[in-house]
């Protein structure tokens, strides 16, 4: 049977809320918006709507109260009292989809661990409460065995995270074997329910699950790109979402490794949405993106362009490019397969760029000239600062050191260069 929730934001903006809401078999049977600059510092609403929203729903069957925001662990703990229910805010909700759609067992410990990490400063806080008499009653009795529990969790917590860097050990050790294969690794990363799953079916032999369900994918599937007579592999997985603690993405970080350590990124963004959400979604994305990157090719896919009018397409790419800033954009349907050949052909172009050169040159018509030739042989992203210009180049490992000695002899100074072979390269 599905759950009634109450839902307290102090935005209208409650579009995401809601489908994460469905995603859970969640009904909002009263919806309570209280426009506000800055949630309530007690109980995020203002007190006297509290009492309101309680006196209103007395008839009503409501099982959980969720709050379309980040709650601080003093204002979650007086919303369950007052309310006498369970209270989630939107983390708590992310994390319960979390849980029923982790199958994997990584997935599961990596569940577990942003749950506990989440859960810890709550609990703290009713620790605090109670030893403090402010609930006279409330854990009777259940204070020492909270606090018990609190320490259990903390052990708990370190147990998973020496497990998990086990698990990202071998992650590592599998992406060196492949790439000692000769294989190119292409990632999809991009907001839940972007359309990742569904493009890796369409580019591979695979079957993983496609679902409008917010967080479907939770585990990674890596295949072999059927497209392409190079030797290149796709990883699907975990998508990402606006406002998460930077800790709870942490929790993640041996399947979103997968993401950030391939060769090159697909980051993939539904453009039937309206644009204000394609901006948001792909500045959200990018939040999480790009400070773990090192100078990867990333290509912004557009996905489910078949939802567009032909009229529209054009004025979606010109859009999506001012948004882009130089990445390469593609507009692509994994329904119709339309645009799926150039996204191939565009992997097929970085194909082998694995070689990392990233320096800083001096603003001289040699150095502008070295970076426009670079153009035809590598992925170069260029920075015009007032001083000088900062670049990262990707190449193939036949151009490596040419583009590294052409960078000292224009005056550039090498920041950091990361060589790595690929087959197409090998002598
Ligand atoms: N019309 C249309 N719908 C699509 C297309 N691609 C995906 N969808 C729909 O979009 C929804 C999400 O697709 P998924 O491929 O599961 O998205 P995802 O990015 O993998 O989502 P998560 O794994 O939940 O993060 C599903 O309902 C798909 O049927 C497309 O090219 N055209
Ligand atoms: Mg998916």
């Amino acid at each position: 049977m599905a759950k009634n929730a109450v839902l307290l934001s102090i935005t209208v903006d409650i579009d995401e809320i809601s489908a994460l809401l469905r995603t859970l078999d969640i009904d909002i049977v009263r919806e309570v918006v209280q426009k506000r600059t800055f949630p309530h510092r007690a109980m995020y609403l203002g007190p006297g709507r509290i009492e309101e929203i309680i006196e209103d729903i007395a008839d009503t069957r409501i099982d959980l109260v969720v709050v379309n925001g980040i709650l601080k662990p003093s204002q979650h703990h007086a919303l369950e009292t007052q309310f006498g229910r369970e209270c989630a805010d939107r983390v708590g909700i992310i994390l319960k989809i979390f849980a029923e759609h982790a199958h994997t067992d990584e997935a599961k410990r990596q569940v577990t661990l942003a749950t506990l990490k989440y859960e810890l400063p709550f609990l703290r806080e009713w620790i605090h409460k109670a030893k403090s008499g402010e609930r006279p009653g409330f854990l009777s009795g259940g204070a020492y065995a909270t606090e018990v529990y609190y320490e259990h969790a903390r052990s708990h917590i370190h147990r998973i995270e020496e497990e998990l860097k086990r698990r990202t050990e071998q992650r590592e050790l599998r992406r060196r074997r492949r790439r000692n294969a000769g294989f190119f690794l292409a990632s999809l990363a991009g907001y839940t329910n972007a359309g990742k799953s569904a493009i890796l079916n369409a580019l591979c032999d695979t079957s993983v699950e496609v679902d409008g369900r917010l967080f479907s994918t939770l585990s990674t599937t890596t295949r072999k790109l059927e497209w392409s007579a190079k030797r290149v592999l796709i990883t699907d997985t975990v998508g990402f979402i606006k406002d998460l603690p930077l800790e709870l993405v942490n929790a993640f970080n041996a399947t979103l490794e997968e993401v950030f350590l391939a060769d090159m990124i697909l980051l993939v963004v539904d453009v039937s949405e309206p644009m204000s959400i394609i901006e948001r979604k792909l500045k959200a994305s990018d939040a999480i993106l790009t400070p773990r990157l090192q100078g990867q090719t990333v290509v912004v896919v557009g996905s489910k362009a078949d939802r567009l009018s032909e009229s529209k397409v054009e004025e979606v790419r010109i859009e999506l490019e001012s948004r882009a800033g130089p990445r390469r954009v593609v507009l692509t349907s994994a329904k119709t397969l339309s645009g799926l050949d150039q996204l191939v052909q565009a992997i097929d172009h970085t194909y082998g760029n694995t070689n990392l050169i990233r320096a800083t040159l001096p603003q001289t018509d040699e150095a502008y000239s070295l970076i426009s030739s670079l153009y035809d042989i590598a992925d170069v992203q260029q920075n015009s600062l007032t001083n000088n210009i900062q670049i990262v180049v990707t190449c193939k490992e036949g151009d490596y050191a040419r583009i590294h000695a052409r960078i000292k002899a224009v005056g550039g100074i090498i920041e950091a260069a990361n060589r790595r072979q690929c087959e197409d390269d090998a002598p």
